[in-house]
């Protein structure tokens, strides 16, 4: 290797492990001398160079290295890529199987949106927009740095710009631009708090520059990072990253949503989820026994509020141990009782698994961790001997590597075994949490005997409950007083190699440190100097564990049930994650603050980051929420795509059912959803094969309305119904921004033809939201709701056609059998209207008895009286416009009607 290997010995670099501290050695990086470019080799589609050092070695924080190799391709009209990676090839990259790169075109750069172009000595490259001539990006903002453990890229950007992305977190959803860092490191983040690294990893970030265009930049790496946005110094985003190499994405554009689409074409498309994945999910950490889970069961039907799913956190398992049952409290005969009894109800069941597996085999035999053994898959400390040992809640805790080739094979053995349809516990989905990977020991872990919670107590099963009283009605006799006492007693790595990581680094105390907000970047997650089996360190895959965690749950639920979708709630992330599970945002805590913030949050992944089938725990996890917070929220929540309703152990009880106004706040709620439900999983279904977001912040609507540009607490649920929520506690008033054009007030049919301005709406109950239908679309809706989605399937559709200022709309609906992973007959319909006719065109293949049974034109009617207040105040739906029964239209074929 040709590495510098002149030591500077950096007085005040020594920080302590335990500390993380920051110490920053800015003033030295001023001092980098860069690099210089030569012999450059264009032949069109490709450039490449050679950069070398061009000069002394700042070695900032650990080697500079001297060869670096340049890559520019232009891949297609819309996409250029430009790498700049260590001529060993030794750095880390992120293998192909955990993030498979787009192919490239090879295009004539004559024919590319975007142009790169560069200076020599020193080495800078800039990106220019070629249709206004718009620089997008610019390193000669400061010298590139490219260490051992240490990156830095700086571009200049124009002041106050508008970014957007770079998660996950939960900061404003336009990114700060002054005296900002977003760094990602993934992370059990309790309270998910602002200004911190959060669980997942996606460095990405849209730059909208309004009528001047939209671009965005992706950067491939898994490193751990400090992203800075300042200005002093002119306005910079600037790349400080821990190992990895510069393999940059830029994505012309122009519009947002051109931007989203061609980022799918590197993340790879969205998995497409079971329809009753979009139904009510109920979930809490603390569901004591399966009769706890029996009776919310029962109650939300007495409530008649539809509950689709229902969720158990660790608490089945026995002391915390995955593919384990607790023989007392969750019996597996009760529970396979359970599980029939919902499935008899056309509910469904979803546990979580963790991916730490106890290493106790006492009481209850702990296959999971033997078999494991058998197979050698767990993570081995770094010195090799043994297994790392950590501290989940189970007390001390092994870790599966992913990377092993046997891990895939032992985690479907698990699944297979524990989740069996005959005699296990036969789930229909999965959520996999702690997978950043979490773990309460801190580094280093002396005693991983001694944590098992993150206040550091060992665990404690709850108390056995009496259960003589508990009548729990409509469940099976198993549940009931008088049998249910009975029932209660019932070799190591290869070595380094290409693209593994450089070797000899530090790799627990690297000179820079991110700013991590658990402190070093072995604190509180597996070590950073753990080697995988294929020779790499968690240093450099820390933030790929919880994707690899979700391929491996797919794979594994698939193996169980093949050609079935499988829905899987992950809680860590990496870039591409959407095209493998869905996501909840983690703990946030019941306070208007994270109701609030959990729409840019949705936004973020649903529209940034690719990964569509995401939510916040509804009514807020930590600390207590209140009848109006979880009333609003329910009414929030059925506008995320993934909607559950999730609570912590310590923490009030919050099933809908609980309070009046929450409630009825959860039936109206749950009624929109489930009327519109195949409208958003026509979007869905869109984002799976396009890449086209199905929720949009409004900016993507109005790229050139400069009021929507920071808009984060009103969206577009689907193109077309703009959702509006009331933001403050006690507030029955909110401000909302209605662009230029119609809408139509969704619950009073009004008209509204907004010039762009800001509306106050007032007396909306807790029990509504405001929610508006942009004019120009046709909107499918089921003729009723149900108290299932197995029932909403067999409902007649009715159309909302919403017209726009020419009379005019358009729409879409996709219809599949919901389940299976590959369907054979699926029907995409387009509905077009115009002077006065109705015409239905696409594909009609799939079969169905369901109809159109009427079809209401918008507004067309003589006017709605009142303001748009009124349809809350009564909570009545009023019709403004003409419902027309023209006798059912067939789904099965094209069709055009007049009206
Ligand atoms: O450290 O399984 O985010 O949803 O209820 C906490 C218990 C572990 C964190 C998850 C949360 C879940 C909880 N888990």
């Amino acid at each position: 290797m040709r590495l510098y290997q002149v030591t500077v010995v950096l007085l005040g670099l020594a920080t302590s492990a335990l500390g993380g501290g920051l110490v920053r050695r800015q003033a030295t990086n001023d001092s980098c001398p860069g690099y210089t470019a030569s012999n450059v080799q264009d032949d069109g589609a490709r450039v490449t160079a050679d950069l070398t050092l061009a000069g002394t070695a700042c070695n900032a924080y650990g080697t500079d290295l001297v060869d670096l190799k340049l890559e520019v391709v232009y891949e297609t009209e819309s996409r250029l890529h430009v790498k700049i990676y260590d001529a060993e090839e030794l750095a880390y990259q992120v293998p192909e199987s955990l993030f498979p790169r787009p192919s490239s075109n090879d295009i004539d750069p004559a024919d590319s949106a975007l142009a790169f172009s560069y200076t020599s000595s020193p080495f800078t490259f800039s990106i220019r927009r070629k249709s206004t001539n718009e620089t997008l990006f610019d390193t000669s903002a400061a010298s590139l740095i490219f260490e051992e453990q240490y990156l830095r890229l700086r571009t200049s950007l124009p002041s106050s710009p508008y970014l957007y992305g770079l998660g996950e977190h939960t900061d404003p959803f336009r990114l700060n631009t002054t005296n900002y860092t977003r760094t990602l490191w993934n992370r059990d983040a309790y309270g998910v708090p602002t200004g911190s690294n959060l669980y997942g990893h996606h460095p990405i970030y849209f730059d909208h520059r309004g009528s001047a265009g939209t671009h965005g930049v992706f950067l491939l790496s898994a490193a751990g990072m400090d992203i800075k946005i300042n200005d002093t110094d002119g306005q910079y985003l600037e790349y400080n990253a821990l190992g990895g190499i510069f393999d940059l994405y830029f994505l012309a554009g122009p519009t947002p949503k051109d931007v989203s689409v061609q980022y799918s074409e590197i993340s790879g498309k969205a998995v497409m989820q079971p329809y009753w994945g979009f139904g009510f999910h109920q979930c809490r950490y603390g569901y004591r026994d399966v009769f706890a889970l029996a009776e919310v069961v029962t109650n939300y039907s007495q409530a008649d509020i539809p509950l689709e799913t229902m969720w158990t956190d660790i608490d089945y398992m026995y002391l915390r141990r995955v593919f384990t049952l607790d023989p007392e409290r969750f019996p597996i005969n009760l529970m396979r009782e359970l599980v029939d009894y919902l499935h008899d109800h056309q509910q469904h069941y979803v546990v979580m698994v963790d991916p730490a597996v106890s290493n106790r085999d006492d009481v209850v035999s702990n296959t999971g961790y033997n078999e494991g053994v058998e197979m050698d898959i767990f993570h081995k400390n770094a010195n090799g001997s043994g297994y790392y040992t950590g501290s989940v809640w189970p007390g001390p805790t092994v870790f599966p590597d992913w990377f092993h080739p046997s891990s895939q094979e032992y985690w479907d053995n698990q699944f297979l075994r524990f989740f069996d349809a005959e005699t296990g516990v036969d789930i229909d989905a999965l959520w996999i949490d702690m997978n950043e990977a979490a773990n309460f020991c801190p580094y280093p872990c002396l005693d991983p005997e001694a944590y098992s919670d993150e206040s550091g107590n060992p665990p404690q099963p709850p108390p056995v409950r009496n259960n003589s009283d508990r009548v729990i009605p409509g469940f099976p006799q198993a549940f009931q007083p008088s049998t249910s006492q009975t029932r209660l007693r019932s070799r190591q790595a290869n070595g380094t190699g290409k693209y593994l990581g450089i070797p000899g680094r530090d790799l627990i105390n690297p000179g820079y440190k991110i700013n991590n907000a658990a402190g070093a970047i072995s604190m509180n997650t597996i070590p950073t100097d753990v080697k995988n089996y294929v020779g790499s360190y968690q240093y450099d895959t820390h933030n790929l564990y919880g994707l690899m965690m979700s391929i491996a749950s797919r794979n594994a639920l698939l193996a169980r049930r093949p050609n079935r979708r499988p829905l899987i709630i992950t809680r860590s992330t990496f870039a591409g994650a959407g095209s493998h599970v869905g996501k909840w945002l983690g703990d946030n805590l019941s306070l208007w603050e994270h109701y609030r913030t959990s729409i840019a949050n949705i936004l973020e992944f649903a529209s940034l980051f690719q990964l569509p089938m995401v939510g916040a725990d509804v009514c807020g996890f930590g600390g207590n929420t209140t009848e109006t917070l979880c009333a609003r929220w329910a009414t929030l929540g059925a506008f995320y795509p993934f909607f559950r309703n999730h609570n912590g152990d310590t923490s009030i009880s919050q099933e809908f059912y609980l309070w009046p106004t929450v409630a009825e706040a959860a039936r109206n709620a749950i009624s929109v959803r489930y009327r519109l439900l195949d409208y958003i999983y026509t979007h869905l279904h869109r984002q799976s094969k396009t890449g086209l977001p199905m929720l949009n912040p409004l900016f993507f609507h109005y790229p050139e309305d400069t009021n929507t540009f920071s808009i984060e607490h009103q969206f577009f649920y689907g193109d077309n119904i703009l959702v509006s929520p009331v933001l403050e506690e006690n507030a029955t008033d909110v401000t909302i921004y209605l662009p230029k054009g119609i809408f139509y007030d969704y619950w009073t049919h009004e008209k509204i033809v907004s010039n762009g301005s800001f509306v106050q709406l007032k007396d909306i109950p807790f029990t509504s939201i405001p929610l508006h239908i942009r004019g120009g679309s046709i909107i499918p809706l089921r003729a009723e709701s149900t108290n299932t989605t197995t029932e909403l399937r067999k409902q007649n559709f009715v159309l909302w056609i919403a017209v726009n200022e020419t009379d005019q709309a358009e729409g879409s609906l996709y219809l599949d059998d919901g389940d299976t992973l590959n369907q054979n007959a699926t029907s995409e319909i387009k509905f077009a209207y115009a002077n006065g006719t109705l015409a239905m065109t696409g594909t009609f293949n799939y079969r169905t008895d369901v109809v159109i049974q009427n079809v209401t034109v918008l507004g067309s009617a003589a006017d709605v009286s009142g303001n748009s207040s009124s349809g809350y105040r009564n909570g009545n739906l009023r019709v403004g416009g003409s419902a027309m029964v023209r006798g059912p239209i067939s789904l099965d074929r094209a069709s055009s009607r007049s009206f």
